[in-house]
Parts: structure tokens; sequence; C-alpha cells
């Protein structure tokens, strides 16, 4: 461990996911006196089987952030994962730097995960100093503000919650309190299906310097088996450039951002997606700048309402209750299973090795590039999990190691209340539920697929044609009396007894192609 000369007033932790300047742990910083600690450590590495990218975007970021900090004069702790003291937990870490250094406190802004968060309660009784840990200021809800919003709701919208935060905000909203425009949500206006000959924009690639060279070495020898393919790497790992990409997606990409955001395509990862997510959970990007760089580019005609709208929506709407849902409902959350969904996750969801063309695309990118677009997420592999029944606990998991972005604050309530009703509608009023048909509409992965959209039991039957009705007619009970849902279960009836139990049996079979990996 590295020796500081100076006497220790404040031992500041800086976790991966906070490389902010402007959190207080950070910024109420002396120079002269403090110390701030960043640790790369096997515990948070391995807790779930992160991505490769994953780990090494992190460890980048966070070596860049600790030098940028060390340039501006701050004294910094950085422990690289192959120290050879390193205790290899951020708590082992944080009794090791107290009892070499001394401090007279330690403070760290709270964490974004629940596990960790108890984990530092209990290190708080254990440490003979005080124990500080301090609000994340980065997000434009506080706990309290949420907490304010949702009593005495019978239920939690999206909707009404996004409307009080374009008000408190001051985003997209006129001089008489009114939405810009009239309407609050434009989504009517977006969804459209990808029009012939619809391409890809051109998007950033950073050079890796030294540090990111490094940390790539690093991860392929201590995470051998780890998912995913490491190269080719070209995320950003500083807030210049982060920022960089910011301003590129809103000057290049936003203005169609609306339009194509639940286009699907082979070979097309992105679209028109803004790839911000993984900077913004870790600190590199602040939400707010975000939307307010969208509403300036539509104020001055560059972008369309319906596009500003619909990401200031995401960030400010989605991302923001998403966060207040896992944190007012934790612990309890992480196991519900609502729907009493009990498969297990097939292998392919990590191999990529199945005949379903659009699973085996979302995942080749998921494997590529730790990355997927919303609709790939939600209405490919959710949506299959979803009708097959998988195992909430074991979705989850998936989910929380593959993406780059992942952190269980955004994940959890994502995978368990948006894809799965694991949460029986706390997250989403209607299932996320569809049928080949969905599919085949808003992507082209059907015309290479082994299976055919339009039919649903024979050979060659899309799986998910029969899993969505078996689906649908398992969940009849709970589902029936949704104001969303008469017009399917009206088709449904239409069907008669025989045809039912013909796509009833076909879907078992189905889950058991599924359990033999022949799917
Ligand atoms: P864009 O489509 O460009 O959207 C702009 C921004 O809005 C994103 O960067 C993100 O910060 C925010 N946003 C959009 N939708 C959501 C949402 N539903 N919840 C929270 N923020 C949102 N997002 C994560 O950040 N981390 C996760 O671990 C994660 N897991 C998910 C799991 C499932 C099953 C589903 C259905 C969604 C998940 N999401 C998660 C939400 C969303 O899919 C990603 O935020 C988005 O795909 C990130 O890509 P992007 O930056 O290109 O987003
Ligand atoms: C995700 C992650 C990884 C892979 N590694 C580290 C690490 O070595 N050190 C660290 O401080 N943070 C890491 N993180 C992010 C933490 O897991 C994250 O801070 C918690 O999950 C809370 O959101
Ligand atoms: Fe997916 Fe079915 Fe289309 Fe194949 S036919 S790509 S399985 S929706």
């Amino acid at each position: 461990m590295n020796t500081v000369a100076q006497p220790v007033a404040t031992l500041r932790l800086v976790l991966g996911d906070q490389l902010s300047t402007r959190l207080a742990v950070i910024a109420q910083a002396d120079k002269a006196h403090d110390v701030i600690l960043m640790a790369e450590v096997m515990a948070e590495a391995t807790y779930v089987r992160h991505h490769v990218k994953k780990i090494a975007f992190l460890f980048s970021a966070m070596r860049h952030f600790a030098e940028a900090l060390r340039a501006a004069g701050y004294r910094v702790l950085y422990v690289a994962l192959n120290d050879p003291d390193n205790s290899q937990t951020l708590e082992g870490e944080i009794l090791r730097a107290v009892a070499h250094l001394s401090p007279a406190r330690v403070a760290v802004t709270e964490p974004g995960e629940w596990r960790l968060a108890q984990a530092f309660q209990a290190l708080s009784l254990a440490l003979p100093v005080p124990f500080d840990i301090l609000p994340d200021t980065r997000f434009l809800c506080s706990h309290a503000r949420f907490a304010r919003w949702a009593q005495d709701r019978k239920s939690l919208r999206m909707e009404f919650f996004y409307r009080e935060m374009r008000r408190d905000h001051g985003l997209l909203n006129e001089a008489n309190g009114g939405p810009t425009g009239g309407k609050w949500n434009y989504d009517a206006d977006n969804r459209k299906p990808p029009p012939r000959g619809l391409t890809a924009p051109r998007r950033l690639s950073f050079r890796k310097d030294a540090t990111t060279r490094a940390v790539l070495d690093l991860v392929a020898k201590a995470f051998p088996e780890g998912f995913g393919t490491l190269e080719p790497f070209h995320f950003a790992v500083t807030r210049t450039q982060a920022l960089r990409e910011l301003d590129h997606f809103i000057a290049e990409i936003l203005p169609r951002f609306g339009d194509f955001q639940d286009v699907m395509m082979t070979g097309e990862p992105y679209l028109y997606h803004s790839l911000l997510s993984a900077y913004l959970n870790a600190g590199l990007l602040y939400p707010l700048e975000m939307c307010r760089k969208a509403e300036a580019a539509f104020r001055a005609g560059h972008v369309p309402l319906n596009a500003a709208e619909g990401f200031i929506r995401q960030i400010l709407g989605w991302r923001e209750f998403i966060r207040g849902i896992y944190w007012r409902f934790m612990p309890d959350y992480a196991d519900k299973n609502a729907l009493a969904a009990c498969e297990d996750l097939p292998w392919f969801y990590w191999s990529g090795e199945t005949q379903m063309s659009c699973v085996r695309e979302a995942i080749a990118h998921t494997r590529e590039h730790a990355y997927s677009h919303h609709i790939q997420r939600l209405m490919i592999t959710g949506n299959f999990a979803l009708l097959a029944g998988l195992n909430p606990q074991q979705v989850h998991d998936w989910y929380l190691a593959v993406y780059a972005d992942a952190y269980e604050w955004v994940e959890l309530p994502n995978t368990l209340g948006m894809a799965l009703h694991a949460d029986d509608g706390l997250v989403a009023s209607k299932p996320y539920a569809a049928s080949g048909n969905y599919i085949n509409r808003m992507s082209n992965f059907c015309a290479g697929c082994a299976y055919d959209p339009k039919v649903t039991t024979g050979a060659g039957a899309c799986p998910f044609n029969a899993l969505y009705w078996d689906f649908l007619a398992r969940h009849r009970d709970r589902f029936a009396g949704n104001a969303r849902m008469p017009y399917v279960y009206a088709t449904w009836d239409r069907m008669g007894a025989d045809r039912q139990a013909e796509i009833r049996a076909h879907a078992e079979n189905h889950l058991h192609a599924m359990r033999a990996g022949t799917l």
C-alpha cells in the first residue's frame, strides 16, 4: 500500500460506478488532508458472471478517473486487482486502508445495490472510526421525493411520476406549467416499423491508450472463463470521451431516436439508441445534462419533439422511476415471482446456440458488445423468458451479468417488473408478452430464421406463437380482468377447444426442446 505523507482526516471511498467529481465525497474533500480510496476487487468482479467488457470498461474508467483526480491535486490510493496485498473485497480494502492511514473518519456515497448497502451498514459497526454514508445526489429524484410521490397512491405508474419530474426540473415545460407541444408523451408517434433500406448511423470508437491496454491484459488473464468477448474494445473511458459520445448522439442520432426506437435489425445492435447508459450509470455523465442537451437541440430546431421527449422520458421518467421502485421495495422485491415461473434458464442465453434467429441475434449482440438495445432486452430475451416461464431470479442474474450498464438498482425492476411481470404489475400495468407476429413486424430477424412467424403449430412453427397463447391461457385468471387485454382473450376463445389444446400441446413441445437444448 502506498505510503501517504500527511496525516489523514477522512478516507473517502469511490466505487466503480461513482466516477463523478460532483459527488460530495469528492467535491467536499480536503486535498491536503483527505485520501480518496479506489479498489479493484474480485468480490465485485465475480458476484455474478460479469461480461469481461463490463469489467474492463469499469477498471479502465476507474483508473482514468483516479489519474484525473491525482492531476487535480487529490491524494488517491488506488488498489489494482493484482496488487498482492489486495484483500479482494471492498470492506477488506477499507479496513486495510484504515489500519494503514488511521483516518479520523471514513466517507462513502451510498452504493447502488442493496447487497453492498447492507455490507456497509455492517462495516460501520466494525470500524473504529465514524463511517459517513452520503446520499447519491446524481439522481433527479431523491429517496424522499419518491416516497412523497408514492405515498397514498394505489398504483405507481411511471407516466404520472414522469409528469411531476418534468415540472420539478422544468424540462419541456411551458410557462403555464403545461407540457411543450400540448402533450406529455409522444410515444404514439414513435415505434415505427423498419422502413425498407433503413441504415444505422456511424458510431464513435475510442482508441485504446496504455491504461486501457493494461486493463485488457489484466482482465484477459484474471477472467479466462468470463462471459463475452473482450475485443474489439471501443468504449469511452473518461468523462471527456463520454461527453463526445453524448454530443455525437444529440447532433447525429437523436433526430431519429423516436421514430426507430423499437426497430430491431440483424447485424445492427445500436440503430438509433444512444449507447450512453454504461457511462451514465458509472458516473461519467449526469442525467440532467443529457436531458438539457436534448431539450436545447429541440428548441434550436435540430431535433423533433417526439425524439427529444422520448429520450428525456427514458432518463427523467423510466430511469428515476425504476430506481425509486428498487429502493422502496427491496429487499423483498428481489424474491418476487408472482407468476410462479420455475423453468431453468436455458444454456442458449449464454451460448447463443438456438435456432430462433431473433434470440440468437440478441445474444450475439450481447456477447460481442455487452449491449443490446431496450427492445431486444424486453421483447426478445425478456419476452421469451416471460412466455417460457423462466425462473425470475436466474433471469435476473443473467441480465445483471451481461450488460455493461447493469447494476441491480436499475436491472432488477426492469427484469422482474417490466420484462417478467414477476412483481405482479408494480412496474408495468400489463405483461409485455408478444408473439412472433410482433417480432416479424418490428425486425428483419424472421427472414433468416429456421421457424416461420406466421405459423403457430406444426413443423417449423415459430416458438413464440404457441408459447404466447399458452402463457395467456396459463395466467387467464390473473390477466383476463386487465382492461388492456380483453381483445386477446376474445381471440383465444374464438379458436375453440380443439385448436386451443393443439396450441398448448405444441407449446409443451417447445419447452421440451428448450430443456433438451434443441430449440
Ligand atoms: P437509449 O434507448 O438510448 O435510452 C436513453 C437512456 O434512457 C438510457 O441510456 C438509459 O439511461 C435510460 N433508460 C431507457 N430505458 C430505461 C429503463 N427501462 N430503465 C432505466 N433507464 C432507462 N438499463 C440499464 O441502465 N441497466 C440495466 O441493467 C438494464 N437492464 C435492463 C433489463 C431489462 C430486462 C430491460 C427490459 C431493460 C433494462 N434496462 C437497463 C433499460 C434499457 O434497456 C437500457 O437502459 C438501454 O437499453 C440502454 O441503452 P441506451 O443507452 O442505448 O438507451
Ligand atoms: C461492477 C463492478 C466491478 C466489476 N468491479 C468493481 C470493483 O472492482 N471495484 C468497485 O469499486 N466497484 C466495482 N464494480 C461496481 C460495484 O459493483 C458497484 O459499485 C456496486 O454494485 C453498487 O452499485
Ligand atoms: Fe424469432 Fe419466431 Fe421470427 Fe424466428 S420466426 S426470428 S423465432 S419471431
